[in-house]
């Protein structure tokens, strides 16, 4: 639940705002981009007289390209005086890759607002409107517009709801609440398209992108603690054309063989290697197994990364016929 006065407060900041900077994480996904979308079509909508930059650092992924305003999104930053920044989905500044070259837009007494529901949201922003009971940044997005009655148009549910949609995985992931259900129904209210994020984000995939998960899937092997792991090198990239996002989901599918303690899928990548850790049990904790390697993040989806590259190592054992 957002508090009354944070809501009230940030209106009045971005009322006053002589140009607002909306800003997602660096390597978007849907909920970082639905969110940044969602909000920018908001605030021009509702503070039609206040210039609105749109920002991320990297790339919108191409599966998301069809939401209204993709293409107004920059991919650099320009601060300005008068400028008030909203970030979305943003635990820390350095997850927007902005942090090193502007790191005063950072800094909570310039005007920002944070809209986020990670737990381990750093309240770097001036007014933080996190909730870590929500499954995405859109849930958020969506009670603050309903908390001040702003209008939701279709194109801003269908951004919305995509974030929605993404984070919870296609509302299979745990963290599909009641009010997850909730905010898709006020979305579908609202003439979300769910049809075309469905087939656009769930039901599309790129010839290498499935290549690559081939390769993903047949080098599944169970070890003897209960994992199933999977490994994918520079030369698989390589092979197949798919760049590193396009490994996203395949752990969903790894993590699907019966009767395991977790799932792990090991990725080379720009001289480290990455783990992504999985489990569906409750008595197992993947991010203590990632933080032995430094690494961190949830109990049931976890990650790691290390200075390195991966060497493949076959046994062979002599058994009786
Ligand atoms: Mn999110």
């Amino acid at each position: 639940m957002l508090k009354r006065d944070d809501v009230q407060r940030s209106v009045d900041l971005l009322s006053g705002a002589s140009r607002i900077v909306t800003m997602c994480h660096s390597n978007p996904d849907g909920d970082a981009i639905g969110s940044l979308l969602g909000i920018t079509l908001l605030l021009e909508q509702q503070l039609p007289h206040v210039p609105i930059q749109c920002v991320c650092k990297d790339p919108t992924p191409e599966t998301l390209q069809f939401l209204p305003g993709t293409s107004r999104i920059v991919h650099n930053l320009l601060p300005c005086e008068g400028d008030v920044y909203v970030f979305l989905d943003s635990a820390e500044p350095k997850l927007t890759g902005f942090h090193e070259q502007y790191p005063q837009v950072f800094d909570a007494s310039l005007p920002s607002i944070s809209i986020d529901h990670h737990p381990t949201n750093s309240h770097f922003a001036q007014i933080n409107l996190i909730d870590a009971t929500a499954a995405s940044a859109c849930e958020i997005v969506v009670e603050f517009a309903d908390n001040v009655s702003w209008n939701i148009s279709p194109d801003i549910a269908t951004c919305l709801l995509t974030g929605v949609y993404t984070d919870t995985g296609g509302l299979l992931h745990s963290n599909t609440s009641v009010q997850v259900y909730r905010t898709v129904a006020r979305l579908l209210r609202s003439g979300a398209r769910q049809q075309e994020i469905v087939k656009r984000v769930f039901r599309t995939a790129k010839l290498s992108t499935l290549k690559l998960w081939g390769r993903v899937l047949e080098k599944i092997s169970l070890t003897d603690e209960g994992g199933a792991i999977t490994a994918v090198t520079r030369g698989d990239f390589a092979a197949t054309g798919a760049d590193y996002s396009e490994l996203t989901g395949a752990i969903d599918y790894v993590n699907a063989v019966p009767g395991m303690r977790f799932s792990m899928i090991l990725s080379e990548r720009d001289g480290k290697v990455k783990g992504s850790l999985r489990t569906l049990r409750d008595d197992v904790d993947v991010s203590a197994m990632a933080g032995k390697f430094d690494g961190g993040g949830h109990k049931k989806a976890a990650g790691f990364a290390l200075p390195g590259k991966l060497k493949p190592e076959v046994r062979w054992k002599v058994v009786h016929d």
